[in-house]
Formats: C-alpha cells, sequence, structure tokens
C-alpha cells in the first residue's frame, strides 16, 4: 500500500476518513491544473473494486464564508440532480455529487481550521487546459448553457455571493488602480505597457453593468468560472458531461459565463504561453461556442443578451488579464503561481488574446447574428 502522504504533506487517508466513504484506502494523489483550491484524487478498494473519490481543500483565503458557499452548492447540485434525473443512464455523472462527513455534514473542518469536501470522481471523462476543435466547443458552452438553464428555477432564496463583486469589472479596476497607486511590491515600473493598457480600455468596464442597472439584461443564476478546464468531456463520446468548480455559482450575468467561455476556448494557446506570437483568437472556435450555447440557452436568453455575446468575450479576457495584473502588483497572493513573473505573462497572454479579439471584433459579432438569426429559424 502507497503513502497516504502526498508531497504537501497532507494526510489524504485520514481527511478521507472524515467523510462517509465505504472500503479501504488505498492511495491519493494531486489532481487536476486549478489555480484555486488544492484538488485530489483518492482511491478506494471496495470489495476488490477501485472507486476514485476527489478530496478539496477549500482555498478559504478566497472563499471567506466557507459554510454559505458550501450551501449554495448543495443546493445547486441537488436542484440540477433532479432536474437532471429524466431517465438518462449516466445522469450520476452528469452533476456534480457531494459525498457528506461521518457527522453529516457538506465539509469537514480539520484540526488545522482547513475546509475539506469530497465529491464522486466522474471516471472516463477527462477536462482539456486547449481546445482541440470546434466540436469540443460547442460541447462545452453546451454544457455550460444547460447548467445556466437547469437553475433557472431553483427555488428558496438568492444564492450567497460566495465573492462579492466577483465579476464587476469596474470595482476590479479601481482595485488595479489602488494597487497601482500604493506599489506595494515595487513592480509597477515593470508592468507598465500592461497598465497602459488596461486605462486606454477604461469605457469598457462600464458597459454591462449599465446595461444590468437600466434593467436591459437580467440578473441569472451562472456559473461564473467557465474556464473550459471547468468542463469534463467524456472520453468515448468526447460529450461535455459534467460542469465542475461550484465555488463561484451564484446571481451574475449569462454574459459573464459566455464571456470566460471565449476567454478560456478561442485562444489558440495555453493561458501560461510567454510567446505571445502564438496567441490569437479562433474563429471557428469562437462559432463553436456560439452555437454550443444557443443550443441549450437560446430558449431564455433576452435580445440584449444576444446582441452582446462578441463583446462579452473581449470584456472577460480584459477582466481576468486585468486580475492577473493586479495579483502581480500585490505580490501573487490570490492565484497559484510556479515562478516570480507568472502572474505577469498570464496578463501579458490574456491582454494579446484582448488584441486579437479587437482585430476581429466585427466579424465575431457578424458571425453571432448569423447564427442567431439560423438557430431563431431552425
Ligand atoms: P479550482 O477551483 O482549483 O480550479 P476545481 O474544482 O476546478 O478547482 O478542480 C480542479 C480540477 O479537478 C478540475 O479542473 C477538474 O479537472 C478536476 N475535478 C474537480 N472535481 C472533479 C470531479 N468530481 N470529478 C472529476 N474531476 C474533477
Ligand atoms: C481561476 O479556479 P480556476 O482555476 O478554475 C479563477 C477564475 C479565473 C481563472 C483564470 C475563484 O479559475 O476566476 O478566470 O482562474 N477562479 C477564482 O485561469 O478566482
Ligand atoms: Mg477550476
Amino acid at each position: 500500500m502507497s503513502s497516504a502522504l502526498c508531497p504537501l504533506r497532507v494526510d489524504l487517508r485520514a481527511i478521507a476518513g472524515s467523510f462517509h466513504l465505504y472500503g479501504s484506502f488505498v492511495d491519493g494523489a494531486p489532481y487536476g491544473s486549478g489555480h484555486i483550491n488544492d484538488t485530489y484524487a483518492v482511491r478506494f478498494d471496495q470489495a476488490g473494486t477501485p472507486v476514485r473519490y476527489i478530496l478539496q481543500r477549500i482555498n478559504s483565503r478566497v472563499f471567506r464564508d466557507v459554510p454559505g458557499l458550501m450551501e449554495n452548492i448543495q443546493r445547486v447540485t441537488e436542484h440540477a440532480a433532479h432536474a437532471r434525473a429524466t431517465g438518462r443512464r449516466d445522469s450520476i455523472r452528469r452533476v456534480l455529487t457531494l459525498v457528506p462527513t461521518r457527522a453529516g455534514g457538506v465539509f469537514h473542518r480539520d484540526a488545522e481550521g482547513n475546509c475539506w469536501r469530497c465529491y464522486l470522481l466522474i471516471e472516463k471523462a477527462h477536462p482539456f487546459d486547449l481546445v482541440e476543435n470546434p466540436r469540443q466547443a460547442f460541447e462545452a458552452a453546451r454544457a455550460f448553457g444547460e447548467f445556466q438553464r437547469a437553475l433557472v428555477d431553483l427555488p428558496g432564496p438568492r444564492l450567497n455571493e460566495t465573492i462579492p463583486g466577483f465579476h464587476d469589472t469596474r470595482r476590479r479596476l479601481e482595485t488595479l488602480k489602488r494597487t497601482m497607486a500604493a506599489n506595494p511590491r515595487d513592480r509597477v515600473a515593470k508592468a507598465w505597457a500592461e497598465l497602459d493598457f488596461v486605462l486606454s480600455r477604461e469605457a469598457m468596464v462600464d458597459v454591462l453593468l449599465d446595461l444590468q442597472e437600466r434593467g436591459e439584461i437580467p440578473e441569472r443564476i451562472t456559473h461564473n468560472d467557465t474556464k473550459f478546464n471547468n468542463v469534463l468531456l467524456d472520453e468515448s463520446t468526447n460529450e461535455a458531461v459534467c460542469v465542475v468548480d461550484l465555488d463561484t455559482v451564484m446571481p451574475g450575468l449569462a454574459l459573464y459565463d459566455f464571456g470566460d467561455m471565449v476567454r478560456s476556448a478561442t485562444n489558440s494557446a495555453l493561458e501560461d504561453e510567454r510567446d505571445l506570437s502564438k496567441v490569437a483568437m479562433r474563429m471557428p472556435i469562437y462559432e463553436g461556442l456560439v452555437s454550443g450555447y444557443l443550443a441549450s440557452a437560446g430558449s431564455f436568453l433576452t435580445p440584449a443578451e444576444r446582441a452582446h455575446l462578441a463583446f462579452s468575450g473581449k470584456l472577460i479576457t480584459l477582466e481576468i488579464g486585468l486580475r492577473f495584473l493586479t495579483d502581480y502588483l500585490e505580490g501573487d497572493v490570490y492565484f497559484k503561481t510556479r515562478s516570480p513573473d507568472h502572474n505577469l505573462d498570464r496578463c501579458r497572454n490574456q491582454f494579446a488574446l484582448v488584441r486579437s479579439i479587437e482585430q476581429h471584433e466585427s466579424a465575431m459579432q457578424c458571425a453571432a447574428e448569423r447564427i442567431i438569426k439560423v438557430a431563431c429559424e431552425s
């Protein structure tokens, strides 16, 4: 039997022991490539059959109200599971399933105060960091749209805001300006070109907020972190089977979700790529996203939401770029980083993608209008 201690010296066997799991612990290892939580896959032997689970240490520096966050996830997964239980053979793989703790709760607090949760690990489906073809883009967007649609009739009170103002791009920009003025790590000089890039695009940050304020686009329950690797694709059918990473499911705008799909899926390079000549918005991938999203969300999107699909991609790419930049100036306190300039490199990558989107903006707008027209006629 291999050691229960992973490289971070976490006793996964002991943590797993706090959850209602059957069989005996075999081993565990870090899993996935998320920037926020610490994710592990643990294997159990259940009477000769290996079964895997996800154990996640929730990043409580990022998520200040873990009970409120877990309450959201419990409500959302139970509701979505109910909506999915329409006789589909593998419905258990289509929505995340929380495993309760032995004490009957939805998360476990260890002796050091870390909060842990456990999910069934969705087998035979995988996340990808880079989209390989338009079909994958279609599938991911269809799945995120279906996720939004499943939550349209979530009963009960408004979900908790797990990170207030998460996609409030105006607020994000004001934070950047304050950090720039304070210059806590003396990094401003190195990032001058990037700061100039954002500040010259300031007008963009209010567009969706103003539309919302005027009542032209509605608040919905949205995922808010629709990065391509937060959806799992079935290894034999390539179908998007399950949306993961539910920490930021909360009130938001549908366009935040579509915008982040454009940001993370159309890029021809990985988010960490430093050779900016490789970064470009890929039109066929964008068209796959629009088609897939309309296939599931087309029934409820308003005309104003449809009209801003292309714009949302530019806005969210700028927003995530400026968040990487802010974290760089603050000294890398939020995103996991592997090198001193990692956040600055990611910021440059995102801004190169903004530039590419700007070059293709009218073509993106025309493509969305064309696809919407075809979808409405059929
Ligand atoms: P982070 O917030 O750090 O991004 P995620 O919740 O996205 O954490 O988890 C990290 C990765 O782990 C995901 O991108 C996905 O690949 C994988 N993952 C998470 N939950 C599951 C699950 N239940 N089954 C299979 N893979 C999962
Ligand atoms: C984070 O958790 P992960 O790695 O799926 C971040 C997103 C960013 C993304 C950039 C809670 O997503 O907002 O867009 O990194 N999640 C949070 O890669 O901040
Ligand atoms: Mg993730």
